[in-house]
């Protein structure tokens, strides 16, 4: 028990009923008081907001005390309950789902999750409340119609990366002005990456908290493991990643380890140094001068002091982002490209390889999210990576490329359009 944290909200359907699907922590299993009294505060609220309530027991282990403690806070909300007996798949069970009605609500419906069984029955008892609070999905439908008129911009995907306990949930909290996700002192509070839609300057964003990523050989439980790889995709599919780094303990090795993550994955990369306000501002200062020295690889990215717990700076973060997401989508014409590469060959040659010299002749970008570019050479042989870094660093300081990780590709072949290697 326990595994489920946060709550998170989904799109759910049966045959033609479409409706917000909410899943929420169990109130056992927490060693911790604190976890356990935003739960059931978290909890209560959402009771309250739904319009339909699944109580889900387990059939097969039979009613426990805190069905029955549930059962007696859902009282009034008795009108919109349905009692779920999940795993009737199970012989003992078929025969205990019964036992359910004890509970004293008016409809139970055994089920099973695991296998499908009940999925009619609960769409007859959904239909049923839906139609007795005047829900029309054909209203729904039309809503969205209107929806797509608009053609809203798509969100910016936003996501929030870094050790344990360093505040990720904390600040996406600060900008939604609620306690929408758990917090703690302890670490591993965060399960799962939770999905978060917001709005922020008039521009729509789609905010993911993660579980913090703790070194690959310190984890060992099967459910640290499922965490780290729940992060790993979520930066997979971030536009801008936020690492977020604690100030009293800055730069730790996995902070690295991250911040390399994401980069190899092409994704435009934000940093705040959070918990500011434990800090003095001269430590702080004197970090934010040597990012670039301690991330090499991408010169120029924004590091920013703040306090996810006062807010300082929390919105200096999501301009950075902004900005980052910018960088990430920019496009260069080939003109200006080359004008550039004539310039910079000239001021800093690349270097002997042998007794000849590498010449570069052309270079274009290929693509965006992230700036790609091939470069073309007349000889067959690679430039060292720190000429390579060289050119993408310059690249990055003249056409605004800020925040966003580069690659260039080293092509051979003397004009682009002829290319013989291929
Ligand atoms: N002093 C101070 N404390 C902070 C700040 N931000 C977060 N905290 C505290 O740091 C602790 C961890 O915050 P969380 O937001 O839960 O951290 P997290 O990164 O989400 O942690 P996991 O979910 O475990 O990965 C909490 O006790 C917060 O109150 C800050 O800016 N200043
Ligand atoms: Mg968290």
């Amino acid at each position: 028990p326990g595994v489920t944290r946060d709550w998170q909200q989904g799109l759910g359907r049966i045959a033609d009923l479409t409706f917000d699907l909410v899943d929420t922590a169990g109130l056992i299993g927490f060693e911790n008081d604190q976890l356990k009294d935003q739960i059931r505060d978290r909890n209560t609220v959402l009771m309250q907001e739904a319009d339909v309530i699944l109580f889900m027991v387990d059939a097969d282990s039979g009613l426990m005390g805190s069905d029955h403690e549930l059962a007696e806070t859902l009282r009034e909300s008795a009108y919109k309950t349905i009692v779920v007996a999940n795993k009737c798949d199970r012989s003992q069970a078929e025969r205990q789902y019964m036992d359910s009605y004890a509970l004293g609500f008016e409809k139970v419906i055994p089920f099973s999750a695991a296998h499908g069984l009940g999925l009619g029955e609960l769409y007859d008892a959904l239909k049923e409340m839906f139609q007795a609070q005047n829900y029309d999905n054909d209203d729904l439908s039309e809503d969205s119609e209107t929806a797509t008129e608009r053609a809203p911009e798509p969100p910016l995907l936003i996501t929030v990366v870094g050790r344990p306990n360093v505040g990720k949930s904390t600040f996406i909290n600060y900008i939604l002005g609620e306690e929408r996700l758990l917090t703690g002192d302890e670490p591993g509070v965060t399960r799962d990456a939770i999905t978060v839609d917001w709005t922020f300057d008039g521009r729509a964003l789609r905010l993911v908290d993660t579980a913090g990523l703790r070194r690959k050989a310190r984890i060992q439980e099967k459910l640290e493991h499922i965490s780290a790889m729940d992060t790993l995709e979520a930066i997979r599919f971030a536009q801008v990643v936020v690492l977020m780094i604690d100030a009293t303990h800055p730069f730790e090795k996995q902070d690295l380890t991250i911040a390399q993550q994401v980069l190899d994955e092409g994704r435009a990369l934000v940093i705040a140094l959070n918990k500011s306000d434990q800090v003095t501002t001269e430590l702080i200062r004197e970090f934010l001068d040597h990012v670039d020295m301690i991330l090499p690889q991408i010169k120029g990215v924004s590091c920013i002091g703040i306090s996810a717990k006062t807010g300082r700076n929390v919105k200096d973060v999501m301009k950075a982002s902004f900005k980052a997401f910018k960088a990430w989508n920019l496009r260069i014409s080939t003109g200006q490209l080359n004008r550039w590469l004539m310039h910079t060959l000239e001021a800093h040659p690349p270097p002997l390889a042998g007794r000849t010299r590498v010449r570069i002749k052309y270079m274009t970008q290929i693509k965006t999210r992230p700036p790609t570019f091939a470069l073309f050479v007349t000889k067959p042989v690679d430039l060292p990576e720190s000429y390579t870094r060289y050119l993408a660093n310059d690249l990055r300081q003249t056409f605004n490329f800020e925040g966003s990780p580069l690659r260039l590709i080293v092509r051979k072949g003397k004009n682009p359009y002829v290319d013989k290697d291929k």
